[in-house]
């Protein structure tokens, strides 16, 4: 990439000597994003075994964009080696990236053997990483679930997968928890439960039928409250094995990552305040209510009613506080405003909040437009979200797992290096992170959602979230965007 570089740096935006990583705590890791389906590629190589994302993409290639996959993805898999470099040319102290399950548990149980090829992949990633500097931050799971676990017992439908999540879980501490220092259990259980079981836009794409999205099975008002429960109770049961027999050896920590977004009232009503509230209980609260507090949110539980299992005492014990951060990803924040129940037609998840959410209210919209629809530039939403965290959730240790913005791919590579408006995406929403962390939240870290242009789930190769451009017209090379050039002068030390 040197040339390109040059001819880059001569363009580039400066950073001010007064806002650079030195405005963070000596010890805040930066880093940037990946996660296995999105970014490995090799889906049957090296003894990899099939994961619900292989065999629905390939079943349903209607519903990805241009009906692309990640078989070869941006072929991370075999270019980890000079991608690391990249990483390190950016001024980086961390990378997350996730284990493919499959990849080192092809049937999905230790039973069914362990694929030793797959266990050396990560391995040579991690020494790869820190003999450059590179932290690794580990991401058990990122929705690739074995499709033999789906096949023998439907997958996250069934309590049998906390035996054999947690069975994965210590199976990656054992083989990488001496150098991995920073483990994710889960990524975001309720885009999961969301995609997978109610809209069924994404694996294992289960649905109602009365969506009418060709969903073989499904029931968006019960199936989703099933897995998200199920979800919170194998995350609990996979740090209990990393507290009871690793941690004191290994030294880590360990969490679970939840995606928010901020909610504010369409406009000043009570009944608009109270839909802002529930959007937010029902999306991040669903998750981080039980972790503080063992239960659900009372708004879900008054509202959900049957449908929203319990907790056994012994499972609110594996829930409760289990723990030692946050990992949090955060993209933009929404408008709410209350729908009257009786304009409800079927029973959802989706509905269940009984809140609609625009990016707009009277003509004035969230924050600026970017290439992904839904997503508004609104950074004042991730500082209140930190600061609700610290005030309604105990204060705890955050790290931003993910955060960032997508362009479209309508452009060519000269052009779509010059990200500018993810420059200006960067830097205000560090200045958001800065205002909480002077409020006293305890923002330990800042992970950039993505290192590399990648599989973009159900917009396949459409959005580039990347730091890095990956070329799709030219063997996949790689060049650092403008964006990366911005942190690697923020990082500078
Ligand atoms: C993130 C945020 C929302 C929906 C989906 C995601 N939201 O605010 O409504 S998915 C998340 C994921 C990663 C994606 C990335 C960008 O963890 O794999 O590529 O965000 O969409």
């Amino acid at each position: 990439w040197g040339l390109l570089v040059l001819m880059m740096v001569n363009s580039l935006g400066h950073v001010s000597s007064s806002f650079n990583r030195t405005s963070f705590p000596s010890d805040f890791i930066f880093g940037t994003a990946s996660s296995a389906y999105q970014f490995e590629g090799a889906w049957k190589e090296g003894g990899k075994g099939p994961s619900i994302y292989d065999v629905f993409t390939h079943k349903y290639p209607g519903k990805f964009a241009n009906r692309s996959n990640g078989d070869v993805a941006v072929d991370f898999y075999h270019r980890n080696k000079e991608d690391v470099q990249l990483m390190k040319f950016m001024g980086m102290d961390a990378f997350r990236f996730s284990i493919s399950w499959t990849r080192i548990l092809p049937s999905g149980k230790l039973s069914g053997g362990v694929n030793k090829e797959g266990v050396a992949f990560y391995n040579h990633l991690i020494d790869e990483l820190i003999s450059n500097g590179l932290k690794p931050l580990v991401t058990i799971f990122h929705w690739d679930l074995p499709q033999a676990l789906e096949d023998e017992y439907g997958g996250w439908l069934s309590h049998r997968i906390v035996a054999d999540f947690a069975d994965f879980a210590e199976l990656c501490y054992k083989e990488f928890g001496d150098r991995v220092k920073h483990w994710i259990t889960i990524n975001e259980p309720w885009t999961f439960a969301l995609f997978g079981y109610d809209l069924g836009t994404l694996a294992p794409g289960r649905c109602s039928a009365w969506r009418n999205n060709d969903c073989p099975a499904g029931d968006s008002a019960t199936e989703p409250y099933i897995v998200g429960h199920h979800m919170l109770i194998a995350h609990g049961a996979a740090v209990k094995v990393y507290k009871e027999k690793y941690q004191a050896s290994q030294k880590g920590q360990i969490s679970i990552t939840l995606v928010a977004s901020w909610y504010l009232p369409y406009s000043n009503s009570n009944s608009n305040d109270e839909a802002a509230q529930r959007a937010l209980d029902f999306s991040y609260g669903w998750f981080i209510h039980p972790l503080t507090y063992g239960d659900y949110p009372q708004s879900m539980r008054s509202i959900v009613g049957k449908r929203l299992p319990e907790f056994t005492p012994e499972q609110v014990l594996l829930v409760k506080g289990s723990f030692d951060f946050i990992g949090l990803n955060y993209y933009t924040g929404f408008y709410a405003s209350n729908v009257p129940s009786a304009n409800i037609v079927h029973v959802s998840y989706s509905s269940d909040s009984y809140a609609n959410l625009t990016s707009e209210s009277n003509g004035k919209l969230i924050g600026n437009p970017t290439a992904v629809s839904t997503f508004y530039i609104f950074p004042k939403g991730l500082q209140d979200v930190l600061i609700y965290t610290k005030e309604k959730y105990n204060n705890p240790v955050i790290y931003i797992t993910e955060n960032g913005m997508g362009d479209a791919n309508n452009v060519t590579t000269k052009e779509g290096v010059k990200d500018y408006l993810r420059i200006y995406f960067y830097r205000r929403h560090l200045g958001a992170v800065q205002n909480a962390i002077k409020a006293g939240v305890k923002v330990k870290g800042f992970i950039a959602w993505a290192f590399l242009d990648n599989f973009e789930w159900a917009s396949g190769y459409t959005l580039r979230f990347g730091l890095g451009y990956v070329d799709y017209h030219d063997n996949l090379k790689r060049y650092p965007k403008l964006s990366a050039l911005w942190f690697k002068k923020f990082n500078l030390k």
